[in-house]
């Protein structure tokens, strides 16, 4: 079977995927944001950012690499320390990993906010829906009762007692400019996304060039194994990690992989 040798769109649920398939992952990944499609909670642009993603992961060798890790550990010991983390879910992350986001916001006492690019009431409620399906408590984003300084009407839109007042936000697969006005705000921004060169990555305190699906959860093993680590270990995580180093490598890395 070569890379490119692919499954059939008849798969119904992912459990039909062969695990030892090569392209096992991005399989899966391509399966989950259909059913998203089909359940009201991803937009159709969100195939095409997973196409762009999956692209980017390709190259990368479809793996955790190095400067990732490292992004992932100062990620945990960002939201561990922080006053108030929120953890911001869109259409493509509630697809692809929900329970893994609850886990996440377990493991670090963070809320989960949904906060869409393509914003109706229609894909929040699903979204709020589909995540507490798969275990959480309180969903956030529902209320926008507050607005992102610098932005357009709907994107701004947040909770007041979430996003707005977070002090650490997580924001994958984020749109730019919304990246860009978060960090105006002063937050401390996290960013998942596997293109190194895309303006939120560029902005974020934390940019992890990984794959949501492995990302997420490598965050929460980290936090877990930090639980009981102080504030100063924490900190030293934090200042320990080297932002532009991380980005350069996975644009290394990219750039002249060796597939
Ligand atoms: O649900 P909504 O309405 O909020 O819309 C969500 C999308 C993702 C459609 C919207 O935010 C959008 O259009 O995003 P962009 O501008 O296409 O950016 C998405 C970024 O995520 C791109 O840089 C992709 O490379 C990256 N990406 C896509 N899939 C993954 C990913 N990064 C990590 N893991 C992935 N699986």
């Amino acid at each position: 079977m070569s890379d490119y040798d692919t499954v059939s769109a008849e798969v119904e649920h992912e459990e039909e995927i062969p695990e030892d398939h090569p392209r096992y992952q991005d399989l899966i990944t391509r399966h989950r944001i259909e059913k998203g499609v089909e359940k009201g909670i991803t937009h159709l642009q969100g195939m095409h950012a997973e196409g762009r993603g999956s692209a980017f992961d390709y190259l990368l060798g479809e793996e955790t690499i190095p400067s990732a890790n490292d992004a992932e550990r100062a990620a945990a010991a960002q939201l561990l320390l922080a006053d108030h983390p929120v953890l911001s879910i869109n259409g493509n992350v509630a697809a692809l990993v929900p329970a893994e986001m609850v886990a996440l916001a377990d493991a670090t006492g963070a809320d989960l906010e949904v906060n869409l690019f393509n914003r109706t009431p229609e894909r929040l409620t699903a979204i709020a829906e589909h995540l507490r399906e798969h275990g959480a408590d309180d969903v956030k984003g529902l209320e926008a009762d507050a607005r992102i300084p610098n932005l357009d009407h709907k994107r701004s839109k947040v909770d007041a007692e979430g996003i707005y007042e977070a002090d650490v936000v997580l924001v994958p697969l984020e749109d730019g400019d919304r990246a860009e006005a978060l960090d105006e705000m002063g937050k401390t921004e996290i960013v998942i996304d596997l293109n190194p060169l895309s303006r939120s990555p560029q902005v974020a305190d934390v940019p992890i060039v990984d794959n949501i699906i492995r990302a997420v959860p490598a965050i929460t093993e980290h936090a877990r194994e930090l639980a009981d680590a102080d504030d100063d270990e924490l900190q030293a995580i934090i200042d320990d990690f080297d932002r532009e180093r991380a980005l350069e490598a996975a644009e290394e890395r990219i750039r002249s992989g060796d597939l």
